[in-house]
Parts: C-alpha cells; structure tokens; sequence
C-alpha cells in the first residue's frame, strides 16, 4: 500500500491526526531509551511518527533499529524529517538509505529545483511505497526571511513550493499550524490528495483552537507529547477526544 494510504489508514484505526516527533536533547546515550518510552506510552494515539537528526545523527539509521521496528510492528508510518536538499546522487543516496531500513517517507525542500534536484527523488521513492513532503511553509519567526520572498512575476516562494508539490507528485506539504491563511492558500493550490502536515502547535506557540484543525490533515507535535506526564492524555485533547 502506498505511503498516503498507509499513513490516512493508519490515522483512522489510531483516530488519531497526530504525526509524533520524536525529538529528545537528552544525555546522547539516553537519548533512544527515553523515545522508545514515550512511543510505547503513546503509541495508540498517535499516526505516524517522525524522527529528526535529534536521533538520527547519534545514533543513526542502524542505531535506531529498535525504534524502527516497534514502529513497523504498529503499523505506525515513520518520517524522515531531514528537510533533504542536495544534488540529485546524494538524494538517491539519502531516501535508498532511508526506505532500506525501513523508513516510508522523507521530507524534502523544493528549493533545491526537480533537475537533478528532486525529479527522480520522486521517482524513486514513488517506484515503491514510499512517499515524499516537501516543505512550503515553516513555523520559526525566520520563515518569512526565506519562504515568504518574491520570486520573479511576484509570487511568493511559498505559493511557488506549494505549485511544486502538485506539479512534481509530492505526497504531502508542511505547513506552519501558527499560519492559518497559509494552510488555506496551500490547500486552495495543492487540492485534496495532496496531504497538509502542520507542525507549531504547543512549544513553538500555535493554538489548536485557531482553524488549523480543519484545514491541516495531520498536526505534527513533539514537545508538548513527549514532554507530558501522561502522553496519551495530551494526545486526546489533540486528537479533539
Ligand atoms: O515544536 P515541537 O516540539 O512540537 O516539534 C516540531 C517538530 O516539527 C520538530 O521536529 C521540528 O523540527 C519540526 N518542524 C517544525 O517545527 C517546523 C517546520 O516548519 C518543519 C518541521
């Protein structure tokens, strides 16, 4: 089964929209033992799960082994959150890495251009049941320093990332939960099968409250779950229960 499948599957058996980061800056050596706590803890409420070079980087992709397997065992879809941005041969490189041991989508930033850029990046995750997210839109206050230029004609870089998303096949976008407008904009370009994620909510300030809920597919959320007394309770209130 494709990975947009897999993960909108997996969200309705879990009743869950949440993506969870599995983002630690504890002591290196600690570091998996305590995700691999808080995934056991919330692993019923949660869609997916994504990792970030808080883990890949100490410990890497053979590092992570257990984690990746808990992850297969739940059927819980796992995202590489490397916001991938190289030339054509290392991106092979990179996703070839990644789905070999076991991870089933990337996020890329479309900056980087489809020749020899993204263009079989695409392909090759998609000869599979891989998927690929590209970045349109993101939630630090410096976002509007890059993604909010104009390029050429007068559009913004992101309306032009979110074009890229529908034209290049991408499975899903990220879009910042703290701009609300943007994820309509995006939705209004990217239409229906292509999958809105949206980190921001809690730690970084968004408000689930706002109209986020409706308009993102998925909420991607790290700190506010992994730093919790009780993960499954914040997850319920995310998940609306
Ligand atoms: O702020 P939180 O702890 O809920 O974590 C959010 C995660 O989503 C974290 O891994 C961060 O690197 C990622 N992310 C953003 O926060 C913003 C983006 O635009 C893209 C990814």
């Amino acid at each position: 089964m494709k990975f947009k499948d897999r993960i909108l599957q997996s969200a309705a058996v879990k009743g869950s929209r949440v993506v969870l980061a599995l983002d630690f800056s504890d002591p290196y050596e600690q570091r998996l033992a305590r995700a691999e706590r808080v995934l056991n803890a919330a692993k019923g409420g949660v869609a997916a799960v994504k990792v970030n070079h808080h883990l890949l980087l100490p410990y890497g992709l053979r590092g992570i082994g257990s984690l990746i397997e808990t992850c297969r065992r739940e059927e819980l879809p796992l995202i590489a959150d490397l916001k991938m941005n190289d030339i054509e041969s290392t991106n092979l490189n990179i996703v070839d890495s990644l789905l070999a041991f076991g991870f089933d989508a990337v996020i890329a930033n479309p900056f980087v251009g489809l020749e020899e850029g993204l263009g079989k990046v695409v392909e090759r995750v998609h000869s599979g049941d891989g998927g690929i997210i590209f970045l349109v839109y993101m939630s630090h206050r410096g976002a509007t320093e890059g993604y909010s230029l104009r390029v050429e004609g007068g559009e913004t870089m992101y309306r032009l990332f979110a074009r890229r998303a529908k034209e290049w096949g991408a499975d899903g976008v990220v879009v910042s939960a703290k701009s609300p407008d943007k994820i309509a904009e995006t939705r209004e370009i990217v239409g229906k099968d292509c999958l809105i994620f949206s980190p921001g909510i809690g730690a970084q300030g968004g408000d689930l409250r706002t109209d986020v809920a409706s308009k993102a597919d998925f909420i991607i959320v790290g700190r506010s779950v992994t730093e919790a007394q009780d993960p499954l309770k914040v997850l319920k209130e995310l998940n609306g229960k």
